[in-house]
């Protein structure tokens, strides 16, 4: 079946091309083994109990997300009978690697033909002689993501993983024996220079070379059309040579000049088409016939900025990492596109294809939609300092930018992204890199991407000399995320800025957190509500504005993507992003829509916070509802009525919004723009008497947060935050809620609570946070009989429990104590780390019966008592 319908897409594809190379996808029908051993290269091992899996493939979508710490770094097999139709017998076979993480060891028949390091660039294997027609062909690829790998090739470390498997698509493509070469980097076909553009006309340079791998010596035409977008011919150049058996003949070739250009930008993406054809003179039969896709544009950066095709334009956009919630790396190329589509419908110009070269599939939309792109390879963290590890970032970076040459979208190539340790090797790598950059293709600029604290420890740096190497120096930076506040920002910008005065600068990253089921009127640094991400994007984009010698901003990270082990209030998720994993917008998306686009936009901030419930004691509860738009002005309504007429500052404008318990519509209108948000409100009487109705259906308290309204969306339950107690109320009578570094700032990190995955629960926003040494909580419900459930996590780590006077343990690391509810003891002796392990999350239900209102007693046996949560039910 297989068989046929390659057959059929073979034959159909070469009436269309008349005899020109062709592609078609081995992605199907593939078999996958987890282990190891030479035998599975061979046609004679029987792969029947292999998992049977389709491309793209990888073997780590799960492990990175469950709740142990790492993933499977290790060897698998993949193996696949190859049919290839007796009617390409004679022509060259290619398979095609689009990648492979991170090391791949191609075998055809048992014989081992390609290994190929690196998990990020494509990769050739000419199979020509090795395919036998008529028999069975058995295509076996060992792959490798073990971590000793990194020892020979970036990255070394990094906040992303580095899933293994045959992660991105593989083609056959067949070949005429005399044809445009692509070894040793699987590049483009030809490589298509503009050295000089300008309105009035274009020159274009090509660059490639012509093998003939035939037993016969060849009379050719190298014709070269380059056509518009309608297909009209634009210039046009004819060549003749003569290519012996075995030779490589290397063109360089400058085409008549192409007058009045149609400029390729961000606003109008043109793309031109460059047609090759190799003809043989003496039977008039194409040889190969191939299309190189370009644009004409011109550019260049100084300390003022950056300028496309002679205007100055600000970058703005994201980086973007290949991830898909559930799917790792391995994710289908449409994926790939559908990212572009959104982030240039966000109203950015500029993508941060962020930390390694992408899909095809990503420079080809770049190229489409109109968004300026750095490319860069995986260097991250660390330079290993043996020669082999230097000479495999060299050869990925000629795979890059080989392979992406053409694509007018792509203005720098990159290498580095926040080295540690700059030290000799790393300079030197530094130097080479650049002088390959320069050398490959002069007409690009080069970036690089410093940490924005390279003069503190860890990190090591003695000289400026790196500021000097690229064109462009990136920076990333965090504050008022991991260090400092609102107010370090500018002296770090400027800091920064002293170090290379003369270079032109890119915020090359900065990005804070949020959790869309977490919200607070009150956000604080590393809380994750969507709020403080507004707010904190806020005041990076007004400096970067302000800025000229930072020619562009890249927001980190266009996405939320999956990392083993990272402690966000999502575990495995770095969750900077103006998307979700899943690719649900964000508010901050929204945001950014407003601040860059001109296509009309208007929407209302909290769209994912419709279910609210906050304490209040009168019948109106004003808060403040944000809108953003693009438009000089908004109206909103609220159930109906008109709460006026305000101008629009910077994206945004505030309305104080008097919600009432119960439906609250809130409609926003600038002129035919219109967003309308339905907002249930509960309100939740300070008196814990009047709350019966509520206390029937249950009412979520999340001890240990005091700010941030946190909702569960499988129970579509709201957890309130918590206070301390007052006379008639509710709330904590001791104890205190844990911060992580407490009166420290400007510490990696700052929080409430803990930076852990919690196991056993998605509900990390409630066990995270917690009291600490808390004896005594008091809820003055009235008369009845209640279920209340205690939540409970040891949040500490057995390393981070030795130290008690942080972690609240007692001398040896322990914790221990009993809890009560209205003096009655109900489990003795708690100990949660022995009893269930660290960062578990633990419930204990409780029915009781009082007359007296509720008190819970957490009564230490051993070091401080810890409590996250507290639900509680009137059942009768
Ligand atoms: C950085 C890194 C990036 C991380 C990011 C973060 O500086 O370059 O790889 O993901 O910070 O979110 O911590």
């Amino acid at each position: 079946m297989i068989k046929s319908i390659m057959a059929s897409a073979i034959v159909m594809v070469f009436c269309v091309l008349n005899l020109s190379a062709l592609e078609v996808s081995i992605t199907d029908n593939w078999r996958y083994f987890t282990g190891d051993s030479i035998q599975y290269s061979e046609n004679g091992y029987c792969d029947k109990k292999w998992d049977k899996i389709t491309l793209p493939h990888t073997w780590n979508a799960a492990d990175l997300i469950d709740e142990s710490r790492g993933y499977r770094r290790a060897v698998s097999w993949y193996r696949k009978t190859l049919q290839i139709p007796e009617a390409e017998k004679g022509k060259k076979l290619i398979l095609r690697f689009d990648g492979v993480a991170i090391k791949a060891e191609v075998y055809l028949n048992g014989e081992l033909l390609k290994t190929h390091v690196g998990a990020y660039t494509a990769f050739t294997v000419d199979i020509t002689d090795k395919y036998r027609f008529g028999l069975d062909n058995i295509l076996a690829v060992k792959v490798d993501n073990s971590s000793s790998l990194a020892e020979i090739v970036p990255p070394v470390s990094g906040d992303f993983s580095f899933g293994g498997g045959i992660y991105r698509r593989v083609f056959l493509q067949t070949l005429n024996p005399v044809h445009f070469d692509f070894e040793p980097y699987a590049s483009e076909d030809l490589l298509v220079q503009t050295p000089n553009v300008s309105e009035s006309s274009a020159s274009v340079r090509i660059l490639g070379t012509v093998k003939n791998e035939s037993m016969h010596t060849y009379k050719i035409r190298v014709r070269h059309i380059i056509y518009d977008k309608n297909r009209n011919k634009v210039s046009e150049k004819l060549d003749t040579y003569k290519i012996k058996p075995d030779a490589a003949l290397s063109i360089k070739r400058d085409l008549p000049e192409v007058t009045n250009p149609c400029l390729w930008s961000p606003e109008n993406p043109y793309l031109y088409t460059l047609c090759s054809v190799i003809e043989d003179i003496s039977s008039g039969k194409v040889l190969q016939q191939t299309e190189s896709v370009f644009g004409f544009r011109w550019f260049s950066v100084d300390n003022t900025g950056f300028y496309l095709n002679g205007k100055k334009i600000k970058l703005r956009g994201a980086a973007r990492h290949q991830d898909y919630a559930g799917l790792g790396i391995a994710i289908p190329s449409e994926i790939n596109r559908n990212d572009m589509e959104a982030l240039k419908d966000m109203g950015a110009n500029f993508v941060r294809i962020s930390h390694y070269p992408q899909d095809k599939e990503i420079y080809r939309a770049c190229d489409e939609l109109g968004l300026i792109a750095w490319s860069e390879i995986s260097i991250v963290n660390e330079v290993k300092k043996n020669r082999e590890f230097a000479r495999n970032c060299k050869e990925m970076l000629k795979e890059m930018i080989y392979q992406n040459y053409n694509h007018p979208s792509v203005v720098m190539w990159g290498a580095m992204n926040e080295l540690w340790d700059y030290h000799p090797e790393a300079l030197a790598l530094a130097h080479e890199l650049e002088q390959i950059k320069k050398s490959i293709d002069p007409y690009r600029l080069s970036c690089v991407a410093f940490h924005a604290f390279m003069w503190e420890k860890p990190y090591k740096q003695d000289t400026k000399e790196m500021f000097q190497i690229s064109d462009v120096n990136g920076v990333n930076v965090y504050e008022a995320w991991y260090h400092g506040d609102f107010s370090t920002i500018v002296p770090t910008f400027d800091k920064l800025r002293s170090y290379s005065p003369d270079r032109p600068m890119f915020l090359s990253e900065f990005g804070a957190g949020s959790d869309e089921r977490v919200h607070s009127y009150s956000p604080q640094c590393f809380d994750f509500s969507t709020e403080y991400q507004l707010a904190f994007n806020r005041e990076y984009i007004n400096e970067m504005e302000k800025r000229d010698y930072f020619i562009g901003y890249s927001i980190w990270n266009f996405i939320d993507f999956q990392v083993d082990g990272r402690g966000d209030s999502k575990p495995n998720l770095n969750q900077k992003g103006m998307l979700t994993s899943e690719r649900r917008k964000k508010d901050i998306y929204y945001y950014y829509q407003a601040r860059w686009s001109s296509k009309p936009m208007i929407h209302i901030s909290g769209a994912d916070w419709t279910e609210r419930m906050e304490v209040c004691n009168t019948e109106v509860n004003t808060r403040p509802v944000t809108v953003y738009s693009n438009q000089e002005e908004v109206e909103l309504f609220h159930n109906r009525r008109s709460l006026g007429k305000k101008k629009v500052s910077a994206g945004e404008v505030t309305f104080d919004v008097p919600f009432i318990s119960g439906k609250n519509q809130l409609e926003a209108v600038a002129g035919i723009e219109k967003d309308v948000l339905d907002i249930d409100m509960t309100f939740v009487s300070p008196v814990m008497k009047e709350n019966v109705k509520l206390l029937s259906e249950g009412l979520y308290i999340n001890l240990g947060q005091e700010h941030c309204y946190f909702t569960d969306p499988l129970i579509s339950k709201i957890w309130i935050p918590d206070q301390p107690y007052r006379q008639g109320g509710w709330g904590y009578v001791d104890g205190k809620p844990f911060d992580s570094w407490p009166g420290n700032p400007t510490h990696d990190g700052v929080r409430k609570g803990v930076g852990a995955n919690i196991k056993d629960t998605d509900l990390e926003p409630l066990y995270q946070t917690f009291l600490l040494g808390t004896t005594r909580y008091r809820l003055d419900v009235p008369e009845g009989k209640y279920e209340v459930v205690l939540h409970f996590t040891e949040p500490f780590n057995g390393n981070e429990r030795k130290d008690g006077k942080r972690s609240g343990t007692d001398g040896n690391g322990d914790r221990v104590f009993d809890v009560s509810v209205n003096g009655t003891v109900c489990i003795s002796n708690l100990n949660l780390a022995r009893e269930y392990g660290e960062q578990r999350a633990v419930s204990k239900t409780i029915i009781v019966d009082t007359n007296n209102g509720l008190e819970v007693e957490l009564v230490p046996v051993k070091g401080k008592p810890v409590i996250s949560g507290l639900s509680i039910k009137k059942l009768l």
